[in-house]
C-alpha cells in the first residue's frame, strides 16, 4: 500500500447540507488516492451504510479507503482499513479483526505515541494537530513544522500530517517530507470541492 500525497477525510458534520457520499464523489472526482469516513455523530447502521456506499466508490476510482475509529465498521464495509483514535481499540485488538492485510493507522500527537505505534504494528502515523484547528474538538496544541520534521526523522512508516492544513500553507508540510497531508475542512467546506482537491494534488507534484 502506498501511504502518499492527499488524504482526504470527509466528514459532513461541517457542512449538513452535503451527504458524506456526495463529497465521497467530488472529492473522488478531483482525483484523490486516498479516503477516509470520519462520522462521529452517527449511528453505527448510518456509518455502516455509508461506508459501503463510499467503499464502492472508491473502489471504482482505486482509491484506498479507510474508515475512522470503527475497525468493526472497517470489516463490515470491507474497506482498505482503520484509522485508530488513542482512546480507540489498541492496534494489536483491531489486528485481530481485521487480519495483516488491512491497513491499519493511529493519531499520535508526540514523538513517544509515534515511536510506540510504530513498535505496535501501525502500518502509517497520524501526527497533529500540525497547525491550529477547529475541526477536531479535542484537538491539542498546534504541534509545529519542526515537531512533525522530528517525527518523520523517528519512524521508518508513513507520516501523515494532519491539522490546519490548507493551499497556503500545504507546501511548507510537504517540505518537511511527510508522507501524506490530511484534509478535512479546507476541502469539504469549499465551494468547489473537486477543483479544491485537484489543487491539493497537484501541490504535491510541484
Ligand atoms: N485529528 P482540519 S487534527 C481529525 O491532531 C483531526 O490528530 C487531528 O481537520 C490530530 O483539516 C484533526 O479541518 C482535524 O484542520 C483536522
Amino acid at each position: 500500500m502506498r501511504v502518499e500525497g492527499l488524504y482526504a477525510i470527509i466528514d459532513n458534520s461541517l457542512r449538513p447540507s452535503v451527504s458524506n457520499t456526495e463529497i465521497a464523489e467530488k472529492i473522488l472526482a478531483g482525483g484523490a488516492k486516498i479516503l477516509q469516513l470520519r462520522g462521529k455523530g452517527l449511528s453505527s447502521k448510518e456509518l455502516l451504510s455509508q461506508a459501503r456506499e463510499i467503499r464502492l466508490l472508491a473502489r471504482k476510482a482505486g482509491a484506498l479507503f479507510i474508515v475512522n475509529d470503527r475497525a468493526d465498521i472497517a470489516l463490515l464495509s470491507n474497506a482498505d482499513g482503520v484509522h485508530l483514535g488513542q482512546g480507540d481499540l489498541p492496534i494489536a485488538e483491531a489486528r485481530k479483526i481485521l487480519g495483516k492485510d488491512r491497513v491499519i493507522g493511529i493519531s499520535t500527537h508526540n514523538l513517544e505515541q509515534a515511536i510506540k505505534a510504530k513498535y505496535e504494528g501501525a502500518d502509517y502515523i497520524g501526527f497533529g494537530p500540525v497547525f491550529g484547528t477547529t475541526t477536531k474538538a479535542d484537538a491539542e496544541e498546534a504541534k509545529g513544522l519542526q515537531a512533525l520534521r522530528e517525527v518523520k526523522k523517528s519512524v521508518n512508516i508513513p507520516v501523515v500530517a494532519i491539522g490546519g492544513i490548507n493551499l497556503e500553507n500545504i507546501k511548507e508540510v510537504i517540505d518537511t517530507r511527510a508522507d501524506c497531508v490530511a484534509v478535512i475542512s479546507a476541502i469539504v467546506k469549499a465551494d468547489d470541492i473537486k477543483e479544491t482537491t485537484r489543487r491539493f494534488q497537484e501541490a504535491y507534484k510541484i
